[in-house]
């Protein structure tokens, strides 16, 4: 935000943009303040001294995930050098808590944003799709920092819940047919409501990861 005069009239600007109300804004200013060292931009480094990340197993992909520029609606791959305020409430806003005045309308939509950012965050070559390697990077770092699970059974409940994934994305498969992974279509169905599956292969790490994002909003 620039000089004293025209604040308020950047945060009204910044409130119809992103949906925070002005006392979360100013809130997210001083946090965002805090983390550039007064700065105009926040660069990767800048995440270097944040403690509720240090022992964040998937730590470096939180970070990513602020600098990827699908989640920042600047392109469809890649990542930015700096984000500035603005980019950093695009980001926060996908922590937002869904709310009781919202509508149903609002609340799917919320959801859906929420789920999309997590999507990224497996997809990591922007390509669109969810690989086997993609999925086995996040359980296996998610998992890295518990002492009782070896790599290979983090690698077998990544496979586990990927063969899952496909058996409800692709139905039967033949037995010589390569799955090419999850589309953001796939990841949101089992989050329909109204597919009875016992066991939901987006749930298993899509809550989780979710809570972890969060502390990065707090
Ligand atoms: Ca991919």
């Amino acid at each position: 935000m620039g000089a004293a005069h025209s604040a308020s009239e950047e945060v009204r600007e910044l409130v119809g943009k992103t949906g925070f109300s002005s006392d979360q804004i100013e809130q997210l200013h001083r946090r965002f303040k805090q983390l550039s060292g007064d700065q105009p931009t926040i660069r990767k480094e800048n995440f270097n001294n944040v403690p509720d990340l240090d022992l964040n197993p998937i730590r470096s992909k939180i970070i990513r995930a602020f600098f990827d520029n699908r989640n920042l609606r600047k392109g469809p791959s890649g990542v930015a050098d700096e984000i500035n305020f603005e980019d950093f409430l695009t980001i926060m806003s996908y922590f937002r808590p869904i709310d009781i005045t919202m509508d149903e309308e609002q609340v799917q939509l919320c959801r859906k944003e929420k789920l999309r950012f997590l999507f990224h965050m497996y997809d990591s070559d922007s390509d669109g799709r969810i690989t086997l390697e993609e999925y086995r990077n996040v359980v296996e770092e998610l998992l890295s920092g518990n002492p009782h699970i070896e790599k290979e059974s983090a690698r077998s409940i990544a496979d586990g819940a990927m063969m899952e994934a496909a058996s409800v994305c692709v139905g039967q498969m033949e037995p010589d047919q390569v799955y090419e992974g999850i589309t953001f279509d796939d990841f949101l169905k089992p989050q329909a409501g109204d597919s009875p599956a016992p066991t939901r292969h987006s749930g298993i790490a899509g809550p989780s990861l979710l809570q972890t994002c969060s502390l990065a909003g707090n």
